[in-house]
């Protein structure tokens, strides 16, 4: 069995040789204006690595020998419209990322009809050249022969990290972004704001990263992301196509918001800033003349930060706000974030109330009632699939797990890869999920070790969940499943990526 993760749909391995990686290889690519020429040039690199020498990069047509093909299967001229990277995460966009891969003895050729296909295939090859080439004996490194066919079950795959509990700078957050397009996951899905910080710079509310930039669980010092450091990782992202989704949390989980902007509370003052960890006490509503003109500010200048199509408004967890102001507030959040011409994402307790359409609601507390999402799914509105008891990252493994929150049981990888999201929620439809997400809160997750080793293994198989089809997942069992992630481990230990040894799996 080939370490392949997430499981492609089909996957034939064929009699023959395999293809010998000996240098120079030739990848041939077509025009480099179709295509994600990041990804194109990593592969070269990879292709480099693995046959210990030079990788030569051709534009054209392949003739000659030892060949990796690139090739696109639509005419660029049939096309109207040019594919913007990243796509927006649609069902129609989740057809877009279709490839087949063919290893035979004298050539590899990745096939798919657009270029966020060829993209994935080029994933699932570099995943074989990372874990699955065989060293003849004292020769070449050699790719099996095989065929697969392979595209996404679900639109939306996602991963939240929390900036705010503590802060994550550009640099880990690149490379949590390499993690997650490693494993064909397509949108990561920053926590912005919360009570303890405020983690983007935003012109016009300069006080926000000044006053509430610094502070976090604990105290600080935090930190937060200047617009040269937004610029930077929406690059980065958008080279491997993941789409950011950047939250600013309202009406509650505000604090940082009120202890910049004194305006905002009932009596005008600033609050203190909050260092501690509970939820649920902070709110703005509409009752206050400064909220209005905050909220249009915020969200008006995120919109313009973000190239993706997605902003998402929070919504959860207001303990202290009645539920007409909350109402009213969700509402006219929908019409300013609609007027931005961003769709809103939000968390499940806003799904009772009024939203625009299109609008996408992200489901979260296995605690909770979801009879709200099953109404709005109800009402045509997506919905993300983020149970807490399958897929938030931030719960313990074990009980004696030294990071982590139990609120909602303990999290080990088996529970993160062994359930159907889209069965999940009674009434809510198998056509109504748009994908699934896995988030992880920060409250006791501090460094860099500390979120690689909640994040790995067990993203890899919320990715899994969220790309393979269910019956190929059902055929492979966990057991196909974990041995399969245990062959990732040289690919984590090579990036110095922490991850936690779960007795689920046979690691040897
Ligand atoms: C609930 S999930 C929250 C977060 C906490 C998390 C801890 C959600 C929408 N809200 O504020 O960090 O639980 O697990």
């Amino acid at each position: 069995m080939l370490p392949l993760v997430p499981a492609p749909t089909h996957l034939r391995l064929q009699e023959g040789p395999g293809f010998r990686l000996v240098a120079p290889v030739r990848l041939v690519a077509p025009d480099a204006a179709r295509l994600d020429a990041a990804a194109v040039a990593g592969l070269a690199d990879f292709i480099g690595e693995a046959s210990g020498g030079p990788s030569v990069l051709v534009h054209g047509s392949a003739d000659g020998s030892p060949t990796v093909v690139l090739e696109l299967t639509e005419d660029a001229g049939e096309r109207t419209d040019v594919e913007p990277s990243p796509l927006p995460l649609t069902r129609e966009a989740a057809a877009a990322e279709a490839y087949t891969l063919t290893v035979d003895s004298d050539r590899v050729l990745v096939r798919a009809a657009r270029p966020a296909g060829l993209f994935r295939g080029a994933t699932t090859l570099i995943q074989l050249l990372q874990t699955a080439l065989v060293r003849e004996e004292g020769g070449a490194p050699v790719l099996p022969a095989l065929h697969i066919e392979d595209s996404p079950r679900y639109a939306w795959r996602g991963v939240m990290i929390d900036v705010v509990r503590h802060f994550f700078d550009v640099d880990v957050l690149k490379e949590v972004i390499d993690l997650a397009a490693l494993y064909k996951l397509n949108a990561l899905h920053l926590h912005l704001t919360d009570d303890q910080g405020w983690r983007l710079e935003l012109a016009s509310r300069p006080r926000l990263t000044e006053l509430s930039g610094t502070s976090q669980v604990g105290g600080g010092p935090a930190g937060f992301l200047t617009r040269a450091d937004w610029e930077d990782l929406l690059e980065h992202a958008a080279a491997r196509r993941i789409t950011l989704v950047p939250e600013i949390d309202v009406p509650g989980h505000v604090n940082a918001a009120l202890h910049a902007y004194g305006e905002l509370t009932p009596s005008g003052e600033p609050t203190p800033v909050f260092t501690g960890a509970h939820v649920g006490f902070s709110k703005i509503t509409l009752n206050e003349p400064a909220t209005l003109p905050f909220v249009r500010d915020v969200f008006t200048e995120l919109a313009e930060l973000t190239p993706g199509p997605y902003v998402h408004g929070g919504g959860d967890e207001v303990d202290t706000i009645t539920s007409a102001d909350y109402a009213d507030f969700v509402e006219v959040l929908g019409e300013i974030v609609t007027g931005t011409g961003k769709t809103l994402v939000v968390w499940q307790e806003a799904a009772a109330a009024d939203l625009p359409d299109g609008a996408v609601v992200q489901l979260w507390a296995s605690t909770l009632d979801p009879s709200g999402v099953r109404e709005a799914a109800g009402r045509g509105h997506d919905v993300i699939m983020s149970p807490s008891n399958h897929v938030y990252l931030d719960m313990k493994y074990t009980p004696d797990f030294p990071l982590g929150l139990d609120w909602s049981g303990c999290v080990d990888v088996r529970r993160s890869w062994e359930w159907d999201p889209d069965t999940h929620v009674d009434g809510v439809e198998a056509a109504r999920v748009r994908g699934v997400e896995a988030p992880l809160w920060t409250e006791t997750v501090a460094t860099r070790e500390d979120l690689f080793t909640m994040l790995l293994p067990r993203l890899v198989a919320v990715a899994e969940v969220a790309w393979s089809d269910q019956a190929v997942r059902e055929r492979d069992g966990f057991d196909g499943f974990s041995r399969r992630l245990a062959g990732q481990v040289p690919v984590w230990r090579g990036r110095d990526w922490a991850f936690h040894p779960s007795q689920d799996v046979d690691w040897d």
